[in-house]
């Protein structure tokens, strides 16, 4: 079972992902994504697939052309878990 973070630790983790907004109402985080094209959106999102399913941790999202809106938080936990702050990290690192 993955544990959902402490605020401490959750306070910690977020103050490193600048680019991501906590959502209201629920314990999650959000960020939009813009790429060039679709083409460069899909090889984003199709990066971020496999990795997302290698951890067996899967984001919810969004595609319109170049946009990509990505939502993370565990299902399991019913909250932001160390799984969500990887995954951010890789979509962050995977976008640039
Ligand atoms: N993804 C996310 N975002 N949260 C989860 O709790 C989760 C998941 N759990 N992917 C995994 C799959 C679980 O359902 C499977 C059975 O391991």
């Amino acid at each position: 079972m993955v544990a959902k973070l402490s605020p401490e630790a959750r306070a910690a983790a977020l103050a490193e992902l600048s680019q991501w907004s906590e959502v209201e109402g629920r314990d999650a985080i959000q960020r939009t994504f813009k790429f060039e094209d679709f083409n460069a959106a899909f090889g984003f999102m199709t990066r971020c697939a496999l990795k997302a399913d290698q951890m067996d941790h899967h984001p919810e999202w969004f595609n319109v052309y170049n946009r990509v809106d990505v939502t993370l938080s565990t299902h399991d936990c019913d909250g932001l878990s160390e799984r969500d702050i990887a995954l951010a990290k890789f979509m962050d690192a995977a976008s640039g």
